[in-house]
């Protein structure tokens, strides 16, 4: 998720809003992590600050803003320049990485040793002897372009629709939920994330429902384009319950990501929360949740989880609530938030 939203020129701090975001974004796509959360912090406290900030001792004072931040602030201040941020965009080696690293499943090891085989361009890569591309890579290359552009709100919910009314032809019980980005009102999205469940139907009913007939339906009709393996978090899904894909709106329309989850009722609010994210918000709660002696993941509120050695699970834990997202707002003690203000 790019964290450069759009604030007015008028705001006391925008430049160095603007700049910070950029290395934020830098830092995301070159997949750290840590540098990225720090910035994202950061700039949640930059972007709420009324007065102007000028110098390293100023910035110190706020919160998220450790010394090495507050030197780069002073320096945009007072330069209007950041210098290791140019260096980032003129490093040859930054660039090729920032180029393989925005494909589809590539993560940074990947992306490191196809410089090192000496691919200069994705060409390069589609022709290395040494590079044997996973089916992922391949439909990530093939269409590269399509998958770093954003796609527009509008279409979000086109593209939702057209899921929707196709698995209420299967079924007409069936509800389809647009989450992720969408859901918190951005005005464009990485990818379409659609939540499906049905009331009082069993995970199994829903998972065959989707994957033995919506799927195959929404491939024949060219709606779905590709399927792609599961990505990292699928490891940590008990069973399938990710679909990820490749969509377009019409055969001629740019394909775009799609992600499908499966989730049965009694698990919809614990769903609901985790896939609206952001990523960020969903971090915090968990915190909180761990904080109170509880567990929270995409399928419930947990309370005594039981733990062994290494902090290897050894019981999820009595379920505390699921089903519905007010309902673990209250019993985490924390204020309801609508979808639009879970940004962090
Ligand atoms: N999510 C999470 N932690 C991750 C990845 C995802 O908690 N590491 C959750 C929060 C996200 C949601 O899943 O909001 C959907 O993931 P996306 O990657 O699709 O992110 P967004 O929809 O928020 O943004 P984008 O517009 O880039 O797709
Ligand atoms: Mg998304
Ligand atoms: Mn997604």
């Amino acid at each position: 998720p790019s964290s450069s939203t759009i604030i007015p020129p008028s705001h006391p701090n925008a430049q160095i809003i603007t700049l910070l975001s950029l290395q934020c974004d830098y830092y995301t796509r070159i997949q750290d992590p840590w540098r990225s959360l720090a910035y994202r912090k950061a700039l949640t406290t930059l972007k709420n600050q009324p007065h102007p900030i000028t110098t390293a001792a100023q910035a110190r004072q706020l919160r998220h803003i450790g010394d090495r931040l507050a030197r780069k602030i002073e320096e945009i201040a007072t330069t209007s320049r950041l210098c290791r941020f140019e260096s980032t965009l003129t490093d040859p080696r930054d660039r090729l990485l920032q180029l393989f690293l925005g494909v589809y499943d590539v993560g940074l090891a990947q992306a490191s040793k196809w410089v090192d085989f000496g691919c200069r361009s994705l060409a390069d890569v589609q022709t290395c002897p040494q590079i044997a591309l996973t089916d992922n890579q391949r439909v990530g290359i093939a269409h590269y372009d399509d998958f770093q552009a954003r796609i527009p709100r509008d279409e979000v919910r086109q593209l939702g629709a057209i899921v929707t009314n196709a698995l209420r032809a299967i079924d007409p019980a069936f509800e389809v939920t647009i989450g992720g980005s969408y859901r918190r009102g951005a005005r464009d999205s990485g990818d379409v994330d659609l939540l499906i469940t049905k009331p009082g139907a069993s995970t199994r009913y829903i998972r065959s429902t989707v994957l033995e007939q919506l799927v195959p339906e929404l491939t024949a009709r060219a709606f779905l384009r590709a399927r792609l393996a599961g990505g990292k978090d699928s490891v940590h899904a008990v069973e399938t319950t990710k679909c990820h894909g490749a969509c377009s709106l019409t055969p001629t329309a740019p394909w775009r990501r799609i992600d499908l989850l499966l989730v049965p009722e009694e698990e919809m609010g614990a769903a609901l929360i985790y896939f609206t994210g952001n990523d960020i918000f969903n971090r915090s709660l968990r915190l909180l949740a761990s904080r109170k002696g509880m567990r929270l993941n995409q399928r419930g509120l947990f309370e005594d989880a039981m733990r062994g050695r290494g902090r290897m699970k050894v019981t999820e834990g009595r379920l505390v609530e699921g089903g519905s997202e007010r309902g673990i707002f209250e019993r985490l003690g924390v204020p309801w938030r609508e979808p639009t203000e879970r940004v962090c």
